[in-house]
Protein backbone atom coordinates (compact mmCIF):
# COMPACT_ATOMS: atom_id res chain seq x y z
CA UNK A 1 0.00 0.00 0.00
CA UNK A 2 1.43 3.66 -1.18
CA UNK A 3 1.04 6.00 1.48
CA UNK A 4 1.39 9.09 2.05
CA UNK A 5 4.92 11.51 2.53
CA UNK A 6 5.39 13.92 5.11
CA UNK A 7 6.14 17.43 3.79
CA UNK A 8 8.80 19.81 5.60
CA UNK A 9 8.34 21.30 8.16
CA UNK A 10 6.66 18.95 10.36
CA UNK A 11 7.67 17.48 13.82
CA UNK A 12 7.95 14.18 13.02
CA UNK A 13 10.34 14.62 10.62
CA UNK A 14 12.60 16.46 13.39
CA UNK A 15 12.64 13.46 15.62
CA UNK A 16 15.34 10.78 16.60
CA UNK A 17 13.54 7.14 15.91
CA UNK A 18 13.58 4.74 17.89
CA UNK A 19 15.16 1.34 17.38
CA UNK A 20 13.44 -1.89 16.08
CA UNK A 21 13.55 -5.01 18.88
CA UNK A 22 12.25 -8.05 16.43
CA UNK A 23 11.50 -8.08 12.89
CA UNK A 24 7.94 -8.95 12.78
CA UNK A 25 5.70 -9.51 9.47
CA UNK A 26 4.26 -6.32 10.64
CA UNK A 27 7.61 -4.79 9.63
CA UNK A 28 8.41 -6.17 6.97
CA UNK A 29 5.11 -5.23 5.23
CA UNK A 30 5.70 -1.93 6.57
CA UNK A 31 8.67 -1.99 4.49
CA UNK A 32 6.84 -2.99 1.21
CA UNK A 33 5.00 -0.05 1.60
CA UNK A 34 8.05 2.16 1.91
CA UNK A 35 9.45 0.58 -1.36
CA UNK A 36 6.11 1.03 -3.16
CA UNK A 37 6.11 4.61 -2.32
CA UNK A 38 9.87 5.41 -3.22
CA UNK A 39 9.45 3.91 -6.25
CA UNK A 40 5.73 5.42 -7.40
CA UNK A 41 7.29 8.83 -6.09
CA UNK A 42 9.98 8.04 -7.63
CA UNK A 43 12.85 9.01 -5.45
CA UNK A 44 16.01 6.32 -4.88
CA UNK A 45 15.37 6.54 -0.80
CA UNK A 46 12.86 6.86 1.81
CA UNK A 47 13.14 6.67 5.86
CA UNK A 48 9.76 5.47 8.12
CA UNK A 49 9.88 9.05 9.31
CA UNK A 50 9.03 10.28 6.45
CA UNK A 51 5.69 8.14 6.70
CA UNK A 52 5.17 9.21 10.34
CA UNK A 53 6.50 6.20 11.20
CA UNK A 54 9.63 7.00 13.94
CA UNK A 55 11.21 3.32 13.66
CA UNK A 56 14.82 3.22 12.69
CA UNK A 57 14.23 1.80 9.48
CA UNK A 58 15.55 3.02 5.53
CA UNK A 59 14.90 1.59 2.21
CA UNK A 60 16.51 2.47 -0.75
CA UNK A 61 17.41 1.29 -4.68
CA UNK A 62 19.85 3.99 -6.41
CA UNK A 63 19.78 1.70 -9.50
CA UNK A 64 19.06 4.40 -11.94
CA UNK A 65 19.94 3.08 -15.45
CA UNK A 66 17.47 2.02 -17.79
CA UNK A 67 17.15 -1.73 -17.87
CA UNK A 68 19.10 -2.25 -15.47
CA UNK A 69 18.44 -4.44 -12.55
CA UNK A 70 16.55 -3.20 -9.62
CA UNK A 71 18.33 -3.43 -6.17
CA UNK A 72 15.35 -2.38 -3.80
CA UNK A 73 17.58 -3.10 0.00
CA UNK A 74 15.72 -3.05 3.30
CA UNK A 75 17.99 -1.62 6.50
CA UNK A 76 16.58 -1.88 10.50
CA UNK A 77 18.62 0.06 12.53
CA UNK A 78 21.08 1.10 9.54
CA UNK A 79 24.42 2.84 11.26
CA UNK A 80 27.44 3.58 9.43
CA UNK A 81 30.50 2.05 11.30
CA UNK A 82 33.16 3.52 8.87
CA UNK A 83 33.41 6.87 7.02
CA UNK A 84 36.25 8.04 4.75
CA UNK A 85 38.43 10.94 4.96
CA UNK A 86 37.78 12.18 1.11
CA UNK A 87 34.36 13.60 0.63
CA UNK A 88 31.84 13.78 -2.09
CA UNK A 89 29.52 16.70 -3.14
CA UNK A 90 26.39 15.70 -4.38
CA UNK A 91 23.37 18.34 -5.07
CA UNK A 92 20.72 16.27 -3.15
CA UNK A 93 16.97 16.35 -2.98
CA UNK A 94 14.33 15.02 -0.28
CA UNK A 95 10.70 14.08 -1.13
CA UNK A 96 9.51 15.54 2.06
CA UNK A 97 10.86 18.85 0.56
CA UNK A 98 9.68 18.80 -3.01
CA UNK A 99 11.58 20.39 -6.12
CA UNK A 100 14.44 21.93 -3.91
CA UNK A 101 17.72 20.49 -4.65
CA UNK A 102 21.25 21.90 -3.01
CA UNK A 103 25.03 20.87 -2.67
CA UNK A 104 25.55 18.91 0.52
CA UNK A 105 29.71 17.82 1.10
CA UNK A 106 29.79 14.10 3.10
CA UNK A 107 32.10 11.04 3.44
CA UNK A 108 32.99 9.23 0.18
CA UNK A 109 32.66 5.79 1.19
CA UNK A 110 30.80 4.68 4.14
CA UNK A 111 30.94 1.49 6.07
CA UNK A 112 26.99 0.68 7.12
CA UNK A 113 25.97 -2.47 9.15
CA UNK A 114 22.34 -3.23 9.47
CA UNK A 115 19.57 -5.91 10.48
CA UNK A 116 17.76 -7.37 6.87
CA UNK A 117 14.54 -8.25 6.31
CA UNK A 118 15.04 -11.95 7.65
CA UNK A 119 16.64 -10.31 10.68
CA UNK A 120 20.32 -10.86 9.87
CA UNK A 121 23.14 -8.62 10.35
CA UNK A 122 24.60 -7.76 7.48
CA UNK A 123 27.37 -4.93 6.27
CA UNK A 124 28.06 -3.61 3.17
CA UNK A 125 30.85 -0.59 1.88
CA UNK A 126 29.16 1.95 -0.10
CA UNK A 127 30.30 4.61 -2.60
CA UNK A 128 29.08 7.24 -4.99
CA UNK A 129 25.24 7.75 -5.02
CA UNK A 130 24.75 4.28 -2.66
CA UNK A 131 26.94 6.50 -0.21
CA UNK A 132 25.24 9.90 -0.20
CA UNK A 133 21.61 8.17 -0.09
CA UNK A 134 22.45 5.82 2.33
CA UNK A 135 23.74 8.54 4.51
CA UNK A 136 20.71 11.06 3.97
CA UNK A 137 18.35 8.43 4.90
CA UNK A 138 20.45 7.52 8.55
CA UNK A 139 20.13 11.08 8.60
CA UNK A 140 16.18 10.83 8.43
CA UNK A 141 16.60 8.82 11.83
CA UNK A 142 18.49 11.10 13.61
CA UNK A 143 15.78 13.76 12.90
CA UNK A 144 18.19 15.73 10.44
CA UNK A 145 17.70 16.77 6.94
CA UNK A 146 19.68 17.64 3.84
CA UNK A 147 18.49 21.43 4.70
CA UNK A 148 20.31 21.56 7.79
CA UNK A 149 23.53 21.51 6.20
CA UNK A 150 22.85 24.84 4.21
CA UNK A 151 23.46 28.31 5.76
CA UNK A 152 20.62 29.37 7.73
CA UNK A 153 18.84 31.87 4.98
CA UNK A 154 19.21 29.14 2.47
CA UNK A 155 17.48 26.75 4.50
CA UNK A 156 14.68 29.41 5.77
CA UNK A 157 14.05 30.11 2.29
CA UNK A 158 13.89 26.63 0.96
CA UNK A 159 11.17 26.14 4.79
CA UNK A 160 8.88 28.92 3.32
CA UNK A 161 8.28 27.98 0.29
CA UNK A 162 7.44 24.67 1.62
CA UNK A 163 4.91 26.25 4.40
CA UNK A 164 3.35 28.05 0.96
CA UNK A 165 3.72 24.55 -0.55
CA UNK A 166 1.18 22.86 1.86
CA UNK A 167 -0.84 26.00 2.67
CA UNK A 168 -1.58 25.81 -0.86
CA UNK A 169 -2.05 21.65 -1.07
CA UNK A 170 -4.29 21.90 2.02
CA UNK A 171 -7.12 24.25 -0.22
CA UNK A 172 -7.82 22.12 -3.32
O1 LIG B 1 14.98 10.62 1.41
C1 LIG B 1 14.39 11.04 0.44
O2 LIG B 1 13.64 12.00 0.55
C2 LIG B 1 14.57 10.43 -0.91
C3 LIG B 1 15.60 11.16 -1.76
C4 LIG B 1 16.94 10.48 -1.57
C5 LIG B 1 18.17 11.21 -2.03
C6 LIG B 1 18.25 11.87 -3.22
C7 LIG B 1 19.42 12.50 -3.62
C8 LIG B 1 20.50 12.46 -2.81
C9 LIG B 1 20.42 11.83 -1.60
C10 LIG B 1 19.26 11.18 -1.22
C11 LIG B 1 15.14 11.10 -3.21
O3 LIG B 1 15.00 10.06 -3.76
S1 LIG B 1 14.84 12.60 -4.03
C12 LIG B 1 14.44 12.07 -5.70
C13 LIG B 1 15.62 11.66 -6.49
O4 LIG B 1 16.74 11.95 -6.12
C14 LIG B 1 15.45 10.89 -7.74
C15 LIG B 1 14.22 10.63 -8.26
C16 LIG B 1 14.09 9.90 -9.43
C17 LIG B 1 15.20 9.44 -10.09
C18 LIG B 1 16.44 9.70 -9.57
C19 LIG B 1 16.57 10.43 -8.40
ZN1 LIG C 1 15.01 12.91 2.34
Amino acid sequence: MKRAILIHPDPRLKKVCAPVADISDELRALADDMLETMYDAPGIGLAAPQIGVLDRLIVLDCVKEEGAAARPLVMFNPRVVAASDETNVYEEGCLSIPEQYAEVTRPKVVDVEWIDRDGKLQSETFDGLWATCVQHEIDHLDGKLFIDYLKPLKRQMITRKMQKLKRERARV
